[in-house]
């Protein structure tokens, strides 16, 4: 076998301090074709942005594969492969795998290469959440996983996956006259899940491009503890959510400030809150749901029924899970009152 120097070692990518930190480069530019005030573009220019030129990037069918690579056209200047919808945990294990035992076999240039599969909500938190699962169990393999949760199959004309919000309008939930709410299911806890649920996956976040240097820090810090690691991704999208394209920001900002998308990471199993969400646990009120609810016009035939029903629940998220926003159980209080007696 020839010689090796390979090491399994990740870039070390340093947290940006602030904005005027930020590298000027861009490796997402020109030549796509998603919607005026996509936030789910805004993501992929940040990710790789944050990532840097040494960096693969494989996204699973969606508005993120479609609409930027069409017709020989493409924005993308680092490698790119699109894999199939469900596929974004293979994909990542397996290139990840690839380049491995390319390095090690000595017929690659040994370095730390980041690998990034992305997948929406549809491909990750439904279709494939099977193959994010058992990657995230491979811990010997690096690689980041990010879900970009548009809350709808977007690509297809906005069908509602198991992310879509409680009684959104979507193409498979229209609102009629006998029956106001045909959605009535609860948004799925997907980062909790895979941070509860993969007890020696290093690193799993959640951001919002509205809180663009938190978000890039946070991709950085899962591609330099490396083995495979997970960042879910709230982003707003005026095609499917129904508002004016200049809100998306704002949009982002009140999705966190009303509690609904808590900012947190789990380091190497240490919980953080970040941004408005650690306000919020530290005392700071949270805005009333219909603040951002109704703005959008997918939630445009809400009573005041529908809307203390959605306050309610997100009430219960911070009131009485064991770790708001994180992880729904309640412990029994004679269980707490024996571990405490401990
Ligand atoms: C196995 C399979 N089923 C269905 C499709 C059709 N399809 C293409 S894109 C898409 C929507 C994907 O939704 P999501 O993952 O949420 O990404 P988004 O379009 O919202 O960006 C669907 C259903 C497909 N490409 N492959
Ligand atoms: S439909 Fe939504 S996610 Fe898709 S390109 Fe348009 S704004 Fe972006």
């Amino acid at each position: 076998m020839p010689e090796t120097t390979f090491t399994n070692a990740t870039q070390v990518l340093e947290a940006f301090k602030g904005i005027k930190k930020v590298t000027i480069e861009e490796y997402f530019t020109s030549g796509h074709r998603t919607c005026q005030g996509c936030e789910s573009a805004l993501v992929m220019k940040l990710m790789v942005k944050a990532a840097g030129p040494r960096t693969i990037v494989l996204g699973s069918t969606g508005c993120m594969y479609v609409a930027n690579t069409t017709y020989y056209t493409t924005p993308w200047v680092v490698p790119w492969m699109h894999t199939q919808l469900g596929s974004s945990g293979a994909a990542a294990l397996g290139t990840a795998a690839g380049l491995k035992a390319l390095m090690h076999k000595g017929k690659m240039k040994s370095e730390p290469i980041n690998v990034i599969a992305f997948c929406g909500d549809g491909g990750g938190a439904d279709m494939g959440l099977n193959g994010i699962s058992a990657t995230l169990t491979h811990k010997e393999y690096n690689c980041l996983i990010l879900l970009y949760d548009n809350e709808s199959y977007a690509n297809t004309d906005i069908q509602l996956s198991g992310m879509t919000p409680y009684g959104a309008h979507t193409t498979f939930s229209p609102p009629g006259s006998v029956k106001r709410i045909i959605h009535t299911r609860w948004k799925k806890n997907v980062a909790g899940m895979l941070a509860a649920g993969h007890t020696e996956c290093r690193y799993v976040a959640t951001v919002c491009a509205s809180f663009a240097v938190e978000m890039m820090n946070k991709v950085r810090r899962a591609l330099t503890i490396g083995g495979p690691t997970f960042i879910h991704s709230l982003d707003p999208c005026p095609k499917g959510w129904d508002y004016d394209p200049m809100l998306s920001h704002e949009l982002g900002e009140l999705a966190i400030e009303t509690g609904i998308f808590p900012l947190y990471e789990v380091d190497d199993g240490v919980l953080r809150y970040y941004g408005k969400t650690k306000a919020i646990i530290e005392g700071r009120k949270r805005k009333p749901v219909r603040e951002y609810l109704l703005k959008q016009g997918r939630f445009a035939h809400f009573t005041e029924e529908d809307l203390a029903y959605f306050q309610a629940k997100v009430d219960e998220m911070w009131d009485k899970w064991e770790i708001p926003g994180v992880v729904p159980f309640k412990r029994l209080e004679a269980t707490k009152a024996a571990l405490v007696a401990k």
